[in-house]
């Protein structure tokens, strides 16, 4: 134990008002008294001396509230992520960072079934993000007075503490910022989101590790020392603080109540509720599908076969139409000698249809039905009946225009080279002459306007 110091937190003159925290009996840590002075005179304004922070709400049990519901919802939030980037196959070398070290999920074949798999991951991954957007606020706006406490640290404990702090705020704040640009497609930072995201998000899981082995004890007092179930029947009139504790939470000079406890609450909830219902349509088709006021990609089309959203428009991928008009062919590779296939080749082939979602890392994500030749057949036709992997590429240069299949992912009864949607041709938007579908792959990997078909050996 350091040797008590004389009182280094208190300036000559002054009483110390109860919300700094800063006892006369502070340790010196070695520091001589004369130091702490120099630090007390160079107090910032704000910083605890007069109280800046005066809500009667704020307390220990309302800040663990915000974090139990942090606690129980950012795991999926992470564990989704996680997931996604698994989904895009890293082990070839085509998800985003390529190279993670020892940083990710244990690998394992992306699965086919259910088709919806890669929806569900992605649609909670960013619907859940958006919707803790109100909480994260609040939780922060809970806390917001200890960040002007004066000495910033007395400790080296409290020095790494505090970093410690900073990585999660920082962290967190910085994911969601990313995150909602990315899924605006507005890409106003100058880095790569995808890496940029990713380390982030380690970055943030490991300040996340550290706050929760520290704070849950006093989390789980908190929330015990008062009831929920009461805190839902106490009106404005009867809000009243939190008991003043060494949280540093509780204002030591609050105003009056101006909202109950239920009141935030509500607030916060209801904000959340309220983000739900604007984002939540942008994965799920029909009704909820026109209330997606928020997100970029296509809330209302026609009726047509092919009115549903595009991600890049064949101008945009900078297709010209004699690029897939009659001289387009299809050329499979891996088997004893290469096949070439025109249209008309391929829909004299034996045709299958299958109901099935594309779902954009972005979140949004659609069902429609389409029809073609399965990838399956097609290895049979190149002669690699079963393929170990197989490596599509598309007509367009640049751009998202090549992608690697697993084998489960070519040899499902649904893999399909699709020609058509909804029982129509497809359009060039949407990938005419013939664009992969495959269940439960993320949408980018759904290569439009297919050249060749690399089938390879296991
Ligand atoms: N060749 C090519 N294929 C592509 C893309 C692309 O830019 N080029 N975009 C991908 C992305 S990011 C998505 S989400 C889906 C979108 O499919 P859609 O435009 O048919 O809705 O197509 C994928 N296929
Ligand atoms: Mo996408």
């Amino acid at each position: 134990m350091a040797s008590a110091g004389p009182s280094p937190g208190t300036h000559a003159g002054e009483s110390e008002p109860r919300s700094t925290g800063a006892s006369t009996d502070q340790p010196s840590y070695g520091f001589p008294a004369g130091f702490w002075r120099a630090l007390e005179r160079r107090r910032p304004p704000g910083f605890g001396r007069r109280p800046l922070w005066r809500s009667p709400l704020r307390g220990p049990w309302l800040t663990s509230m915000f974090g139990a519901a942090l606690l129980v919802s950012l795991p999926l939030v992470i564990i989704t992520g996680l997931l996604d980037y698994i989904a895009y196959g890293p082990r070839f070398g085509q998800a985003i960072p390529a190279n993670v070290g020892w940083l990710h999920l244990p690998y394992f074949d992306w699965p086919t079934r259910p088709a919806w798999l890669f929806r569900l991951t992605e649609g909670l991954h960013v619907l859940l993000g958006i919707v803790l957007i109100p909480v994260v606020l609040a939780k922060l706006w809970s806390v917001v007075p200890k960040l002007f406490v004066w000495p910033p640290a007395r400790s080296l404990a409290q020095v790494v503490e505090r970093l410690s702090l900073v990585l999660l705020v920082g962290g967190i704040l910085f994911e969601l910022v990313t995150g909602v640009l990315n899924i605006q497609y507005d890409y106003v930072f100058r880095f790569n989101f995808y890496p940029a995201h990713y380390f982030g998000a380690w970055v943030f899981i490991g300040a996340l590790v550290v706050h929760v082995a520290v704070k849950l004890p006093t989390m789980v007092r908190a929330l015990r020392s008062r009831s929920l179930r009461a805190e839902l029947r106490t009106g404005l009139a009867d809000t009243r603080p939190e008991p003043a504790d060494a949280s540093g939470l509780v204002a030591a000079d609050p105003t009056p109540p101006t909202l109950s406890r239920r009141g935030v609450l509500a607030l916060v909830g209801g904000g959340s509720l309220l983000l739900a219902a604007l984002s939540v349509g942008q994965t799920i088709d029909g009704v909820p599908r026109r209330a997606a006021v928020l997100l970029p990609r296509g809330r209302s089309y026609g009726d047509g076969p092919n009115d549903f959203q595009v991600n890049k428009t064949a101008a945009a991928a900078g297709l010209r139409s004699s690029d897939l008009g009659s001289g387009w062919r299809l050329s499979l590779t891996g088997g004893p000698r290469p096949v070439e296939l025109d249209r008309a080749a391929l829909l004299a082939m034996s045709q299958h249809t299958a109901e099935l979602p594309i779902a954009c890392v972005e979140g949004w994500s659609t069902t429609q039905i389409w029809t073609g030749v399965r990838l399956a057949d097609l290895a049979t036709l190149a002669g690699v009946p079963t393929p170990g992997a197989a490596h599509v590429r598309s007509v367009q240069v640049g751009g998202f225009n090549q992608t690697t299949l697993q084998r489960n992912q070519a040899l499902d009864p649904d893999a399909l080279l699709a020609l058509r949607v909804n029982g129509a041709d497809l359009s060039p938007n949407h990938g005419y002459p013939a664009r992969i579908i495959v269940p439960a792959l993320p949408g980018v990997h759904n290569t439009k306007w297919v050249k060749s078909i690399e089938f390879r050996s296991a």
